[in-house]
């Protein structure tokens, strides 16, 4: 049973009782719409009180059920809604905590709504591509007027019940209570049960202010949503709700909802929307290890990495001791976080009394056994074996038993790390993504002794910090580095073959990645690459070269830092300028190896590097490196900004098809002796999917 029916004095109450979330699927609707029927035809109610579990009213339209029958099988949400509304009897919905979706749309269908006001209320459709499709779209605007409901529908996120209170005219609410809603609720219910006609917020009219804030707020949602669907349909919705009849809005907002959720993006972002719940399962650790507490952590190195680390940890209230080698460095650390602080200070993301906070919490050290009494330690030292090896030779020297030893390392063996430690269980990689403080993407690297519980307690402080945790096992690069090298080789191999950064970059943008790969290597600077590259040349002298990016670093071209890279930039500016430099460099390398140029279509361009990283991430999932196909996916989302409304690599593969990549892989590479990866191979005889 997934609602419940009882009736206290002359009071029906109708709860909806659906963990974990009280979604909306068609047994749900079907016993609010009997619990409803059963309350109009009882002679002994006069009121309803509709209401939810504690700390969760219900977060919208189960959307497991989407794409299936049961999605618009009688009783639809909708027909649930209307019925509401249209009741002889006032209908009360008393709301604690998720009120989300249809779960809002839900309570406005109610004659009068009661929350406790810290109760989360929002119509966050559009993260699943959709709008919201039973009658948000019309109802919002008419209660907390168009301009708020613009915004949160078009942005999808989520507001406190106290803060669209406190808006100007708003009518959402008719009471906001910090203790029992439901006994609130129940007495507003005697106090109205012989109002008639009952409030309908469908009969009320939509308010706006149309002020240059409002308009500005709806230009940023624009740009911010480039390359997503679903946030201009919303605003359209909205905009008719102040000009068209209610029923045509809401039949018009019922048409767009099931072409939504019929399209490609939707399909996408529910994909990723499951596929991060997903990544915080390990299916072989004992169900219900307990995870360790963490309470104070140390950083090991106050560079970029350490210091964005630190940053996290600090944001989430969790006391920090960052460690370095010498005052200069620690100053120089402590200054530069002081600094990024200022900065989100001056854009008004932080107060100053934040920032004193936040630096507060924060314990610098020259002295590793200040350390001893952490218990997670995060090192964020040089990349660089001898190195890590003497930090953990040192850690397991001073960290107290049963603390947890990460390493931030983004290429080397976990396992080879935890072997110079007596306690090789307590070990494993937490790679945090740069900038640490704001990247999501929190890659948990297990080593082969790593214990469950570490391993639990690493994905727990990740949620904690506010990231994306996805496991991956250990190998050179993990997942997401791994899967780079191939795409930043098929990007070299694109400007072997005649085609432009510019073009390369273009093409990948118009997919929707945030920045092609010329741009991403100028931002993140030349010289790392060279270096590693450097390395390799120097260990194995039959490493392939690659002229025209050495070329590059040779003449000093590091990218934004240094003013010039794959583009030209002006002083301190970061737009990239086609280079007359570089186009001199491409002509001359492509003199020299005679290459027969040819022009690429953007297709093709999006095709060569997204298939290569299909390929190595069909090895990588082969070779048990990651979980699951999703956790792929939701790796390139969180951390390398794969459009999410093409769901991640593997998800977009699916939707191509492994036959089709695996030809497409076949003719980019001609006969440079590539071998496509043996699960492809498998999927593309077979007809299956990766996910
Ligand atoms: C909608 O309402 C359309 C309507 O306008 C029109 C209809 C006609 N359905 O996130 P958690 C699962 S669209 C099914 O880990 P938290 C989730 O997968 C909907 N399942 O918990 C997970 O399962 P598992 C609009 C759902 O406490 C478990 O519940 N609403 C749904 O961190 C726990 O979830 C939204 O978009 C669902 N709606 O966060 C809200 N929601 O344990 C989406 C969750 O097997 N949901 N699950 O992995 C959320 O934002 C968060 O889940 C919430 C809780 C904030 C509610």
């Amino acid at each position: 049973m997934s609602t419940h029916y009882s009736v206290t004095g002359r009071t029906a109450i109708l709860r909806i009782d659906n963990p974990p979330v009280n979604g909306l699927g068609h047994a749900t609707r079907k016993g609010i719409a009997q619990g409803l029927r059963r309350a109009l035809d009882s002679t002994d109610v006069d009121a309803i009180v509709l209401t939810g579990r504690e700390g969760s009213f219900s977060a919208g339209a189960d959307i497991s059920e989407f794409g299936t029958a049961r999605t618009t099988a009688a009783p639809s949400l909708g027909d649930v809604i209307a019925a509401l509304e249209d009741a002889g009897k006032p209908v009360v919905a008393a709301i604690d905590g998720t009120c989300l979706g249809g779960g809002l749309e839900l309570a406005l269908g109610a004659h009068y709504r009661v929350a406790t006001s810290s109760s989360r209320i929002g119509l966050p459709e559009v993260h699943l591509g959709l709008v919201p499709g039973a009658g948000g779209t019309q109802r919002l605007p008419r209660v907390v007027g168009a301009d708020v409901a613009a915004d949160m529908i078009s942005g999808g996120a989520p507001r406190t019940a106290r803060e669209l209170e406190d808006l100007p005219g708003q009518r959402l609410f008719d009471r906001l209570v910090d203790g029992d809603v439901i006994a609130a609720a129940m007495e507003l219910a005697v106090e109205v049960a012989a109002v008639r006609p009952l409030p309908r917020v469908r009969d009320l009219s939509v308010g706006r202010d149309d002020t240059a804030a409002a308009r500005a707020t709806h230009e940023r949602l624009r740009r911010r949503s480039r390359g997503f669907v679903a946030p201009a349909e919303a605003l359209a919705l909205v905009e008719k709700a102040g000009t068209t009849p209610f029923e045509e809005g809401l039949a018009e907002e019922r048409k767009t909802f099931l072409e939504l959720m019929n399209g490609e993006q939707s399909a996408a972002l529910r994909h990723a929307f499951f596929a991060e719940r997903a990544a915080r399962k390990v299916p072989d650790v004992r169900p219900k290890t307990p995870a360790r507490t963490v309470d104070k952590v140390a950083v090991i190195g106050a560079g970029t990495m350490g210091g964005g680390i630190a940053m996290t940890f600090l944001g989430a209230g969790i006391l920090v001791t960052i460690v370095e080698s010498s005052r200069e460095a620690l100053d120089r650390g402590l200054d530069a976080m002081r600094r990024n602080y200022q900065r989100q200070v001056e854009r008004g993301k932080l107060t100053a009394d934040g920032l004193e906070q936040r630096m507060a919490l924060l314990t610098p050290t020259l002295d590793y056994a200040d350390l001893s009494d952490s218990d997670l330690v995060i090192e964020a030292a040089f990349e660089d074996m001898d190195v890590k090896r003497s930090v953990f030779t040192r850690l397991d020297e001073v960290a107290k038993p049963g603390a947890i030893l990460a390493s931030n390392t983004s290429t080397l063996d976990i396992d080879a790390i935890a072997a110079v430690t007596g306690r090789p269980g307590d070990v494993l990689g937490m790679h945090f993504f740069s900038p640490a403080n704001v990247m999501k993407l929190l890659e948990i690297v297990r080593g082969a002794k790593t214990s469950d519980d570490v391993l639990v307690t690493a994905m727990a402080v990740g949620q904690r910090i506010g990231k994306t945790g996805v496991v991956a096992g250990v190998c050179d690069g993990f997942i997401g580095n791994r899967m780079l090298a191939r795409y930043r080789d098929a990007a070299t191999a694109l400007l072997h073959a005649g085609a432009t950064p510019a073009a390369i970059d273009s093409a990948a943008e118009h997919f929707g990645f945030a920045m092609g790969p010329f741009r991403m290597a100028d931002l993140a600077g030349n010289d790392i690459g060279w270096a590693i590259r450097k390395r390799r040349y120097a260990q194995d002298p039959g490493t392939p070269r690659e002229e025209i990016s050495d070329a590059l670093c040779e003449m000093g071209r590091f990218g934004q830092k240094t003013g010039a890279g794959w583009y030209d930039y002006a002083p301190g500016g970061r737009e990239a300028i086609p280079s007359p430099v570089v186009e001199e460099l491409l002509a001359s390398f492509h003199a020299e190896h005679g290459t027969k140029l040819r022009t690429f279509e953007a297709d093709e361009i999006v095709q060569r590097l997204v298939f290569a990283l299909v390929d190595e991430g069909a090895r990588i999932l082969d070779e048990g490196i990651a979980l699951r196909a999703s956790d792929i996916d939701v790796v390139y989302i969180a951390g390398y900004g794969f459009p999410r409304y093409r769901g991640g690599p593997m998800f977009y593969a699916d939707t191509m098809g492994a036959a089709h990549v695996l030809s497409g892989l076949r003719r980019f590479h001609g006969d440079d002796g590539w071998e496509p990866s043996p699960l492809l191979m498998r999927l593309a005889a077979e007809g299956g999917t990766f996910n």
